[in-house]
This record gives structure tokens, sequence and C-alpha cells, in this order.
């Protein structure tokens, strides 16, 4: 998918020769220890992608398809509030060695149609999303081969991940005429991107970065416009959550049905880069999220950047801090060669003695707030509106045909047995 991206797109290409500048500069800077550690994990196939699917059978299916690669929706991510009329989980691998081998994600937004106003424009929707089939008939094919018999061979699986790709690929060509696509685009631009195409082109890749404000700075530098602000919290010692920008969706030219003169732009491919930090306890990211508030409540007298790190003073910046407060998550290993008193089964006493240390678990989610400025800045200032609706976790579930885990509940189960092992040690 990465190949393929990059060349349909040759922007996440450049982009993808920043993060690589960038990274290097930072190993370079790095002691040979911690460098080691850093080149010997997974940055080079770190990354996450984004698609947006019409209905519950695509989503359905997906989900079928995803658990083939070890991949689950993980976290709901309700996107109506900020005035995009989607839901949202991602895809991911849920267990440690998965998640060090590859942790590629994708966050999979549903179209809420009943969040189009017009009725009759609703029905023309619901009617071309239904007529439509995202998947070659040889996907849908091994896929159920794969759950009739437990599995496929190599050159099956092979074959599978390559028929699969094409559901995301780019078509220049819409499905609707010109004048049906700009109704679409009235009601939302994001509902013409479902729409009124093929298939749910992928419309984004992340690589992850070591310093975003370094990728941030130097895009501009090399000729690619960057979104206005870096999402999530400011840059500390100790990075938390995720933090993410991307450069501006392309305009990119598409034929519509009707007519050679059918010719016309659609925005919705970007690229995007992420830095990872550690993953915030339910505490935590209540902290977050109110110091975050806070930032973007404050009077605009200041611009963002001051107003963000000034909110986030209040948020600990040291790990011994973080971990004591019952903020964030640690994974616990036995310190190799040293040994704790017997008898003893606390692990605030193993750390104390050294016999025991505590490292940072890295956040593999996403943010509703971050995801919803990624999604705005791609859309237009125009695009902003709001949807009167709650959250609607039940029908996205339905639609996927099973629950979606939540991602607290992952890390808190990785933290308490690493705490177990250590103890029983
Ligand atoms: C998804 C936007 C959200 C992120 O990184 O938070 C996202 C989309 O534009 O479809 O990818
Ligand atoms: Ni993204």
């Amino acid at each position: 998918m990465s190949a393929m991206y990059r060349a349909e797109v040759p922007k996440y290409a450049a982009l993808l020769g920043i993060v690589e500048d960038v990274n290097a500069d930072v190993l370079a800077t790095l002691p040979p220890g911690p460098r080691a550690r850093v080149e010997r994990a997974r940055l080079e196939v770190e990354r996450h992608g984004a698609i947006r699917v019409g209905t519950a059978r695509e989503l359905g299916l997906l989900r079928r398809m995803f658990a083939i690669m070890g991949m689950q929706p993980v976290g709901y991510y309700d996107l109506a509030a900020a005035g995009v009329p989607v839901h949202s989980t991602a895809f991911r691998p849920v267990d440690r060695g998965s998640l060090e081998r590859n942790p590629f994600r994708l966050f999979t937004s549903l179209l809420r149609l009943e969040l189009i106003e017009d009725p009759r424009l609703r029905e023309v929707a619901a009617a071309l999303l239904g007529s439509r089939e995202i998947f070659t008939p040889e996907a849908l094919r091994l896929t159920e081969r794969h759950e009739r018999e437990g599995g496929l061979d190599e050159p099956a699986a092979e074959r599978f991940v390559l028929e699969l790709l094409e559901t995301f690929r780019w078509h220049a060509v819409a499905t609707v005429d010109h004048d049906t696509y700009r109704r679409m685009h009235a009601a939302h631009r994001l509902v013409a991107d479902v729409v009124c195409f093929k298939g749910p082109h992928i419309n984004h890749l992340t690589p992850r970065t070591l310093d975003i404000d370094a990728v941030q700075a130097e895009m501009p530098r090399r000729g690619i416009a960057a979104k206005e602000i870096v999402e999530g919290p400011p840059p500390r010692k100790v990075p938390i959550l995720l933090r993410q920008t991307s450069f501006k969706a392309l305009a990119e030219t598409v034929r519509f049905r009707g007519g050679f003169d059918q010719e016309g732009a659609h925005t919705a491919r970007f690229g995007e880069v992420e830095q990872r930090g550690i993953a915030l306890t339910p505490k935590g990211r209540a902290l977050y999220d109110e110091l975050l508030g806070k930032a973007q409540d404050a009077a605009a007298s200041k611009d963002y950047a001051s107003r963000l790190e000034q909110a986030f003073a209040d948020f600990p910046d040291d790990l011994d801090t973080i971990r004591e407060q019952g903020l964030g998550y640690f994974e616990y290993s036995p310190v190799p060669g040293a040994g704790a008193g017997s008898g003893v089964r606390d692990i605030e006493q193993l750390l104390r003695d050294g016999a025991v240390r505590a490292s940072p678990m890295l956040y593999e989610d996403f943010l509703p707030v971050s995801a919803a400025g990624i999604f705005q800045s791609n859309l237009g200032a125009a695009e902003r509106r709001t949807y009167l609706r709650a959250d609607n976790r039940g029908a996205l579930e339905q639609a996927l045909g099973c629950d979606i885990v939540d991602e607290f509940a992952l890390y808190e189960a990785q933290q308490a047995s690493s705490i177990a092992q250590c103890v029983a040690r």
C-alpha cells in the first residue's frame, strides 16, 4: 500500500524523504545505547493510514478481512461532535508481538448517512452506495475460504493481499455526473468523497518521526504546504500520546460521467506525520483533555503554541512523576542480574530495590480532537458545521459485526501482566 501511495501521490514520497532525513539527524544525536534501541525498533515500518466507507456491509466485510491479517477494531471516535458526519475506529494489531513486528493501523470511518438533512439526497446517496462493490470477487472468495478452512496457504495469502489492495486504489473517474457530485459536495465534502467514487481510496499514510517540529519546519522549505498547527500536546521532554501534522490535501483532476467536458477537481488525499509518546491512563487522559480544552478556550491574544505550552505546564514532564501519579502506562521488567529480597511481592518495593525497571508504553491509538483537526484542515474552514447527534457506538459495532476493543483495557492488561510476571519471578 505504501508503494502504491508513493507512486500515486509524489508529494507523499517527498514527505517520506523529509522524515527519513529528520529521523537520521535525531538518531545521530543519540548516545549509542538509546540509538541502538531506536534503530532496532519498528521505526521503518511504523505507519498508519485512513479510509472512509459508506455502508455497514462494507465495514463488516473489512472487519472480516482485517481479522485475517490480525487486525481488530480498537477505540470508538465520534467525529460528528466536531462537524464531520462520520464515526470511526482503528483496525490494528493488539498483542505485543504483533505490534512489534508491524503496528500498522488503519483509521476507518463510516459515513453517517442519517446526518444528511435532505431526504432526497440521502436516498440518492444510499442507492449509489448500495449498488457499488468495493471488493474484487477474488478478495471475497479468499475471505470466505479463510473463514471456512481456518487459514490460507502461502500463494493464496499473497493473492489475498494483492486483491485487497485493489479496494484502496484511487479512481480518477467518478461514478456520478458533475451535478450529482456538486449536490453531495454541498451536503458535505466528505459525503462526496465517500459516495461519488468506486471505492474507499486510501486518503493518507502517516510515517512516524522522531521530531515532528523539525518535519513541520522543513515542509515549506521543500515547497510543501503544511497544516498550520501540529495537533495534540505541545513539545515536551517526555512525549505523551500523539502529535500529528499533515500537508494540505491536493486538488486532483477527476472525470465525471456524462461527456467529455465533465472534468473537475476533487480534494481528498494528503500525507501526514506523527510522533508518538507514552500511553495515558484514564486519569492521565482526563488531565490531557482538560488542559487541551484550556488551551483552546484561552483568549486568542497569544498564539496557539504558547497557549498550549502554558496550559500543559500542569502536566508532569518526567517519567517518575507520571508513573507515581498514575497518569501513564508502564511495562515492568526484571533487571538482569539484580536480585530481590526474598518474599518481596510489592512492585513498588521491587522498583526501589532496583530489581525491576519500568518503561513507558507507547500510545498505539488516536485522539478524537486531533483527528477532527486533521479532517478539518483538509476540508477547508467553510466545511465547519455542527451535528446535534449523540455518539452511536452501538451502531458502529452493529455494522462491524463485533464489539469494539477498549484501548484502555489493552494497556491496562499489558501493564498488569508485566507486574504479575515480575512478582512471580
Ligand atoms: C481520517 C482523519 C483522522 C488521524 O490521524 O487522526 C486521522 C480521515 O481523514 O479520513 O487519520
Ligand atoms: Ni491520520
